[in-house]
């Protein structure tokens, strides 16, 4: 990802016009998935810290290294609970570094984190631990899930009961480097090669169903395919619309609702599809770009009403890596649009 911008930017200004405010300031926190669990939020977000390493394309400089949960009683509240360290990196037998955006869910009384790493060959993994409480601690599995690669679990638990895990992310989160099936070590340095020319269709998330103990997956991983008006699927040119990271699924009347980041263009997006698989059609943005490179999300209904979580790094000064979780209502139109929120006024 690219150097911090010399744009001058007064963030007392910023801050001011902000439509909501960090829920956590004495740690910086990212990639915030909500859940509901016994009728309170649980908040499972990436803790940025600065490690001192570089920026570059390959976010290196995302160096995080343990999870804490935070909680709130309602999305109206100030600030969020930081119920303390849940994960540590070093507990983790396969897992080296960059402990990136994680996720979670609940069965049966048992909790589940689910979360990326790269494990000692620089590869990104994905994981789960388990705990008998939202908040952990979790005692990691001993490998990572069996077919896993690359980054940002977000798993959706179906009406019927079924779990499934969405994940993937291009340049950095290595999504590229297995197009061909098997991971392509070559020109490592580079987050570019690999992916598609911008005339071909567009990197897909992936969809796995996982089993009923939800520690791995059922099947093997499938494409999470996007699709215009025309039913045909975005092109990797199509940098304002198609799939970059930070997959996220939520269903409203019925209808399955796949939202992700656009990476390099900073917008959060949303698709509809008819069942979890897709083919899901491009509907538009759900969030305009926000303070800092990246942009993070998650949807969850809260006694009849939607609300985003999101990030953005305005606690920070704009520093890329430093970022703070924050709340927002989100309103849908009559024919089940998601009206475009705007991050500052
Ligand atoms: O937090 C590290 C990475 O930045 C996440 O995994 C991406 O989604 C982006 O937010």
């Amino acid at each position: 990802m690219p150097e911090q911008s010399t744009i001058h930017i007064d963030f007392d200004e910023l801050n001011r016009k902000a439509i909501s405010q960090p829920l956590v300031k004495h740690i910086y926190t990212a990639d915030p998935s909500a859940h509901i669990f016994n009728g309170k939020i649980y908040i499972y977000p990436s803790h940025d810290i600065d490690a001192g390493d570089a920026f570059d394309d390959l976010g290196s400089h995302f160096a995080m290294e343990d999870y804490h949960v935070l909680s709130m009683n309602t999305p109206f509240d100030i600030e969020a609970i930081d119920n303390g360290v849940a994960l540590q990196v070093t507990k983790v037998p396969w897992a080296e570094k960059q402990m990136w955006a994680p996720d979670a869910a609940e069965k049966n009384g048992t909790y589940y984190l689910y979360f990326p790493a790269k494990d000692y060959d620089g590869v990104f993994r994905i994981g789960v631990a388990t705990g008998t409480t939202p908040t952990g601690p979790f005692i990691p599995q001993p490998y990572a899930i069996k077919k896993s690669f690359s980054i940002d679990p977000a798993v959706f638990k179906d009406d019927d009961g079924i779990y499934y895990m969405y994940f993937g992310g291009i340049w950095g989160g290595q999504l590229q480097r297995w197009r061909t099936g098997f991971f392509k070590k070559e020109q490592a340095e580079s987050p570019f090669a690999f992916l598609p020319d911008n005339n071909e269709p567009a990197l897909c998330a992936k969809i796995a169903k996982l089993t009923d103990d939800l520690l791995e997956f059922a099947e093997d991983p499938k494409d999470v395919k996007i699709i215009d008006d025309e039913g045909i699927p975005l092109l990797q040119g199509d940098t304002e619309k198609r799939f970059f990271e930070a997959s996220w699924m939520h269903k409203y009347n019925g209808k399955y609702y796949f939202s992700y980041s656009t990476g390099d263009t900073h917008y959060l997006c949303y698709a509809i599809g008819d069942n979890p698989y897709g083919p899901f059609k491009y509907m538009g943005r759900i969030l305009e770009p926000v303070v800092g490179w990246t942009s993070h999300h998650s949807i969850i209904e809260f006694k009849g009403r939607w609300f985003l979580f999101y990030h953005d790094s305005s606690l920070s000064k704009g520093i890329t890596h430093l970022r703070s979780i924050k709340v927002t209502e989100l309103f849908y139109n009559k024919d089940g649009s998601i009206q475009t929120v705007k991050p500052y006024h």
